[in-house]
């Protein structure tokens, strides 16, 4: 796409924006980043982009600028539905997003992963067993290194990994990875889409572009995907149950079973691997799905098995995931900031054999909280909330548990700490953005963490 000298309107300066403007602009193309807010997260950011010739409109999206423009690009957390979004495309003015944007200037392999839960998670393990087959890796998107800066400043790398979102594929045009994979679908960002459908069709815009030669590696364990997935285009290997299929995995207690087709010239060559789980340090039935989707993903971009093995052996979890932050008094503290929808809560529970103290709350996301109510009943012993959603979430589990209320974290965590016995769990697993309070869920994982550290200080 030629951008020299093109009007383009950047519509969000975040960590998006800011890569997209500096890239439009070293291009040539006269750029107006656009922001509701009066102020921003980088104020240091926008010398640069001063200096780089950009236009900054703070404080509102002027009508007339997104009128004046030949080429829109979004943020991934601005709607489309904006209404000076909807005029412009009304008024037949291109409209597209940071990856669409960035795919067409990129021409290395690309593997993407989307899903409700566990997307990061998957993409750190995959880029760790590609890395460890000896290939070389850019790892971004939605995991919070815009896939644009790479297409700004491209190094000569084998595969490039990236996490999609929803909100990026809404975007979407002709952005076509070779390997896409689909861990999960459950309802999430119900503030934004239509309904769980809108939501779902987004997440299966992965595939869209995808040919007969590419691949998709899908959860087979998630009813919503397997009623999807007959309108997938490429080559698809489910997991984690092989079933009677040709290709797939498929997993047991402590090892992944792998049949896989090594893409040849001439025909497909099947193969078999079997990767050891005993030493993955990650808890929970899902991690080691995601495990089961990242080896077959890493095997279908050129890894090897002995690499997906000793990325396995080696990976240690990401920090606000399911983290443990502290023991005190026989008691585990557990951040999972990074839970923020009803999903992954129900997965954090299911972790933990003892009880648990379950600390929740925050921006609600229109989640369904009442779908809970059995895993808090038998897993919790009280539910302690705060944040924007308290009532909402009180409303729906509050017949099943004790409830306290806490005015912020630090006192969530004295009142699970009054409340705990040797042997359970105190579980930060939101079910919420952390908006309410907070510039994001790293944030409001820290402050959990400092909350437990007090605890002995
Ligand atoms: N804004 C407007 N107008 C609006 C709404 C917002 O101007 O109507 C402005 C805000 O004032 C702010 C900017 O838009 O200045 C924020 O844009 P953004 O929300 O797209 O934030 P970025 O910093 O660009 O981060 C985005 C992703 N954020 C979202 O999708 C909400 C980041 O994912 C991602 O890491 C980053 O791009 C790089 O790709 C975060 C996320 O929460 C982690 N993602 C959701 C999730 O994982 O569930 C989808």
């Amino acid at each position: 796409m030629e951008l020299a000298n093109k009007r383009i309107v950047v519509v969000g300066m975040g960590r998006t924006g800011l890569a997209v403007s500096r890239f439009c602009a070293r291009r040539g193309g006269r750029v107006t980043v656009s922001d509701r807010a009066t102020a921003v997260e980088n104020p240091d950011k926008i010398e640069e982009l001063k200096a780089l010739g950009v236009s900054l409109e703070m404080g509102g999206h002027r009508e007339e600028t997104f009128q004046n423009a030949e080429l829109i690009v979004m943020s991934p957390g601005v709607s489309e539905n904006i209404a000076p979004v909807r005029a412009a495309a009304a008024a037949g003015i291109p409209v597209t997003g940071e990856i669409e944007l960035a795919f067409g200037f990129i021409d290395i392999p690309i593997v993407a992963v989307t899903g409700t839960n566990g997307k990061t998670t998957t993409c750190e393990l995959l880029a760790a067993m590609l890395e460890r087959s000896g290939r070389s890796v850019f790892l971004g998107g939605n995991i919070g290194n815009p896939l644009i800066s790479y297409a700004d400043q491209p190094r000569p790398v084998d595969v490039l990994v990236v996490e999609i979102s929803s909100f990026q594929l809404d975007t979407i045009d002709t952005f076509r990875p070779r390997v896409g994979v689909l861990l999960n679908i459950s309802p999430d960002h119900l503030d934004r889409y239509a309904d769980f459908n809108a939501y779902a069709a987004s997440k299966m815009r992965l595939f869209e572009n995808q040919q007969s030669t590419d691949t998709a590696v899908l959860n087979a364990g998630d009813p919503v995907i397997e009623e999807l997935s007959a309108a997938v285009p490429g080559q698809k290997f489910f997991y984690p149950h092989l079933d009677d299929r040709q290709a797939g995995a498929s997993l047991s207690n402590d090892r992944i079973y792998l049949r896989w087709l090594r893409p040849s010239a001439d025909q497909s060559q099947v193969s078999d691997s079997e990767i050891d789980l005993t030493h993955f340090s990650l808890v929970g039935r899902h991690n080691r799905e995601n495990a089961c989707a990242a080896a077959l993903a890493a095997l279908m971009a050129g890894g090897n098995a002995a690499g997906v093995q000793a990325a396995i052996d080696e990976f240690s979890g990401l920090a606000h995931r399911l983290e443990k932050v502290g023991r005190v008094n026989g008691v585990d503290y557990i951040n999972d900031s990074k839970a923020t929808n009803v999903d992954s809560v129900a997965r954090a529970l299911e972790c933990f054999e003892g009880r648990t103290i379950l600390i929740m709350g925050g921006l609600d996301k229109g989640g369904n909280f009442e779908s809970l109510a059995q895993l808090v009943a038998s897993r919790s012993r009280m539910l302690i909330l705060t944040g924007a959603a308290a009532d909402r979430i009180r409303a729906a589990l509050g017949n099943v548990v004790a409830v306290k209320e806490a005015e912020n974290l630090k006192e969530a965590v004295q009142m699970a700490h009054a409340a705990a016995r040797p042997g359970d769990t105190v579980l930060l697993s939101p079910g919420c953005a952390s908006f309410d309070k907070y510039r994001n869920y790293q944030e409001r994982g820290r402050d959990f963490r400092a909350a437990v550290e007090a605890l002995t200080q």
